[in-house]
């Protein structure tokens, strides 16, 4: 076939016979793969290089482990293995790949097991990562050690103070009351997992939401940037789409109500805002709510002729949460104020005031005017509390039917000379009609960084009586954390109670001053981590921060980070407000930290259940690798299905995988067959390149599969440069085996440093065709569309399965359509 043998190499010479060494016919990981790891290691393959710049740059990021006490589990080996892939392959692609690994070090866990048993969380963390590490590399990842982190090092958390301060400066971190969950008996804040069912896990004492001064990152300030940049993000639309929720943008308007003192005439005037994305409904709006903790109550309490009822519903509202006070399914609860009335200034009605723990302080201006035929939860509350409900947008229904609000658009009614208009034209008149403004609102809140917990970075503010609020100096960054702590819980932080810690002097006047003891929240650490890789290396984490613009400006922004879907809003939302803030600083010149995100799916145990340590159903990387080989238990996990679905462990799978793993070891060791037809290597290849392109790791591998098969089964792709080219392709799934087989073929330098191959032309344009017998499909073939009929009998008829359905039968009739089918009659 002339076509063929443009690109067909024909064996040179003799087939060469390769000797076989004991030992060595058979497949062993055991002994293969750690040495291979130590070669890795020791002539540092995957090292990101500083001063190469003629190769372009690949960031390929995986979202850092915990290192929790539990170790590895299989779910890191899945995401850890695909970014290892691409690695591996974009290397092989001529990239100067970055691709680091470290650890998400301080947090709960290990701090609650210090309370336990007194053992310091340093000593539990160092072990725990030691026991990572260890497992990492079991997996022959290709990660530049060279840039470990551990965000619990005061080499890092330096600069996570750093950036604080940075924020501060900017007026990005600030201080106010916010509430907290506060146990009365054991005198202390609580964490979220602290309170079991409104109550203190410790004491079963009933928690309160308490007013502590706190500090606060103004994540809102950037509201606006975190929304429309999504558009410009590589990112599962699942993902954006609960970003966008989170920050959650209204449009509305702002409209001051005036109120009125039923008990006395008073000269000053009072005003309460609303905030309402329905302005259009204004004339239906027959009172109004505020929330609990409205600054009004305080100011007109006064006036108030129930002031002991809404005090006491004041109490009872501080002790919910807000998920508690918004859940739909709740039964909305409130208190008329008496002695006050708000004054509706469309149509200068009298209307009473409420409050009620629906409506929330922290969104809008914590106040609403309710309009019950036109907003479902005013609606129900209007029929519990027997107010009047006024229609003023025409459902266009002839009977209206008063069972339900009506959400819709029309026309109005009972609106004065907005009558008969349609509502939808009308909101900007109907603001300035009221005096109002147009307003955004975000649902999105400052982000709250203080912890009163010890095994977190600590903030660097000191408390000075003459100077007040002082930032610690940068050259006496870090402020580390005290070693020698009290973990009993005696109900305050740990780090107030060390007085060496705690008693300092004012930087600035030198007189006796207090430190922070609060710990920042261990998302600050994580926020700007992908940064820390970039500045970890040879100059070692030192002040400047200049001392890093070229770096930032060679590697960032991050290419491609794989990660769980458990962090599509905090984290994530928490490390482009970072970026964003350290951009407008002038330190980066990007404003995006990851482009393109990936979001691997859950692995299940075998039952289909979630793997969890009280099921008793978790599966041990150690015992996969010792029982199997790093390579099988890469390729397995890859195999499972599609990287983004959820699916289960498959026992069966993994003899399959490992067998074959035998049938490549067992074809690298055949001897030359002089029949040669490259075609099929290099549609696997152009296959392989294209899957591993998108992230199809499990189609790539039964192409692989496939290829191996007919190979040995077919013997037409068995030579050295054949068995070569499917090495490199198979060497990013697993590396150990072809780094080893590589050498056997001859080769004296890494597989990684050879160039990834290139099919030919010639199947750029290649179509699957199916083959026919008797009216069933029993093939199909890698073509050109456009091939004459004899070529695609002639590759038809070599197929192995065509082969056996055929043996020894006449072929009666082909029926050739080109591109479509090639239909064969026996
Ligand atoms: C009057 C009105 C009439 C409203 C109507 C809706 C429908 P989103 O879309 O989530 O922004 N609201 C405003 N502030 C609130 C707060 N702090 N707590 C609880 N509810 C609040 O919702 C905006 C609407 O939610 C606002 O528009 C307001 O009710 C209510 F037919 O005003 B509306
Ligand atoms: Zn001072």
């Amino acid at each position: 076939m002339a076509w063929m043998r443009s690109w067909v190499r024909l064996p040179s010479g003799p087939p060469k016979i390769i000797i076989k060494i004991k030992g060595m016919d058979k497949y062993n990981p055991k002994t293969i793969e750690p040495k291979w790891q130590k070669y890795w290691v020791e002539k540092k393959l995957f090292k990101a290089d500083d001063k190469d710049n003629k190769r372009p740059k690949f960031y390929c990021l995986d979202m850092f482990p915990y290192p929790s006490g539990d170790g590895l589990h299989v779910g890191h080996v899945e995401s850890y293995t695909a970014t290892d892939i691409y690695s591996k392959f974009m290397r092989m692609n001529g990239f100067n790949v970055f691709h680091p690994q470290g650890w998400d070090a301080f947090g709960l866990p290990a701090e609650n097991y210090a309370i336990k048993t007194k053992v310091h969380p340093a000593k539990t963390t160092e072990k725990a990562i030691n026991n990572f590490r260890r497992q990492i590399k079991s997996m022959g990842f290709s990660y530049d050690w060279d840039r470990e982190i551990n965000t619990s090092n005061p080499d890092y958390y330096k600069w996570t103070q750093w950036l604080f301060i940075e924020l501060y400066k900017k007026g990005l971190a600030y201080q106010k009351m916010a509430p907290v969950n506060w146990c009365e008996s054991c005198q202390t804040v609580l964490a979220r997992e602290q309170v079991v069912d409104g109550k203190c896990e410790r004491c079963k004492n009933i928690v309160v939401q308490k007013e502590l001064k706190q500090w606060f990152f103004k994540i809102t300030d950037y509201a606006e940037k975190l929304l429309t940049d999504l558009n410009d993000l590589d990112w599962p639309d699942k993902i954006k789409k609960m970003q966008e929720n989170w920050i959650g943008r209204s449009e509305g308007a702002l409209i001051k109500f005036e109120i009125r003192s039923t008990k006395f005439e008073t000269n000053s005037k009072q005003l309460i805002e609303v905030f309402t994305t329905r302005p259009d409904t204004i004339f239906g709006a027959t009172y109004l709510v505020i929330a609990p903790e409205h600054e009004i109550i305080s100011k007109l309490k006064t006036q108030f002729l129930n002031f002991k009822e809404v005090e006491k519903y004041i109490t009872n509202t501080n002790k919910k949460t807000e998920l508690e006070r918004t859940s739909l399914e709740k039964i909305k609860t409130g208190v008329e104020i008496h002695g006050i009335k708000a004054i509706n200034p469309a149509n200068k009605k009298e209307i009473p005031i409420f409050i009620a723990d629906y409506v929330l302080t922290t969104y809008g201006t914590g106040a609403i005017m309710a309009v019950p035929a036109h907003d479902e939860r005013d609606f129900e509350f209007a029929r519990k509390y027997k107010q009047k409900i006024i229609e003023v947008i025409s459902s266009n229904e002839e009977q209206s039917n008063l069972n339900s609000a009506y959400v819709g658009n029309g026309k109005f009614i009972n609106s004065a000379f907005f009558n008969g208009k349609e509502n939808l034209k009308e909101f900007d008149n109907i603001v300035k009609f009221v005096g109002g403004k147009k307003s955004i609102q975000y649902r999105l809140k400052d982000w709250l960084i203080s912890r009163q917990r010890y095994w977190g970075a600590p903030i660097p503010i000191i408390y000075c009586d003459k100077c007040s609020v002082v930032t610690v100096p940068e050259k006496d960054l870090p402020v580390e954390l005290p070693k020698d702590i009290d973990f009993r819980p005696t109900g305050e932080s740990p780090l107030e109670r060390s007085k060496k810690f705690h008693d300092v002097k004012c930087p600035i006047c030198h007189s006796p001053a207090r430190r922070e003891s609060d710990t920042m929240d261990t998302f600050v650490c994580s926020s700007w981590y992908y940064l820390a890789y970039v500045m970890q290396g040879n100059t070692n984490f030192q002040f400047p921060i200049s001392k890093y613009k070229e770096k930032f400006k060679k590697w960032l922004p991050v290419d491609l980070y794989v990660g769980g879907a458990e962090h599509a809003v905090m984290h994530l939302l928490y490390a482009r407000f970072i970026t964003k803030a350290l951009q407008d600083m002038k330190y980066l010149n990007f404003n995006e930290p990851f482009l393109e995100l990936k979001n691997q799916g859950l692995i299940l145990a075998s039952d289909g259940r979630k793997m969890s340590k009280s099921l008793g159903n978790v599966i041990n990387p150690d015992e996969a690798v010792s029982m199997h080989g790093a390579d099988t238990l890469r390729l397995f996990e890859m195999f499972l299905g599609p990287l983004e679905d959820e699916k289960p462990w498959d026992i069966k799978g993994i003899v399959g995988i490992k067998r074959f793993l035998e049938k490549v070891w067992k074809y690298c060791f055949m001897d030359d067959y002089e029949k040669v037809g490259n075609h099929d290597l290099h549609s696997t290849i152009k296959k392989v390149t294209g899957d591993i392109k998108d992230l199809n790791f499990n189609t790539a591998i039964s192409a692989m599969m496939i290829f191996i098969n007919s190979s040995i089964n077919k013997k037409t792709m068995v030579n050295k440069h054949c068995k070569e080219q499917f090495l490199k392709i198979l060497s990013p799934f697993a590396p150990h085996i072809c780094e080893e087989l590589w050498k056997e073929l001859g080769n004296n330098t890494s597989i990684f440093k050879s160039d990834w191959p290139k099919y030919a032309k010639e199947i750029e344009k290649e179509i699957i065709l199916p083959i026919q017998i008797n009216g069933k499909v029993r093939a199909r073939i890698n073509i050109d569309p456009k091939a004459k009929k004899e070529q695609a009998v002639n590759i038809a008829l070599d197929e192995t399965n065509i082969k056996k359905w055929i043996q020894n039968n006449n072929i009666k009739k082909i029926i050739y359509i080109p591109g479509k089918i090639l239909s064969i009659v026996i």
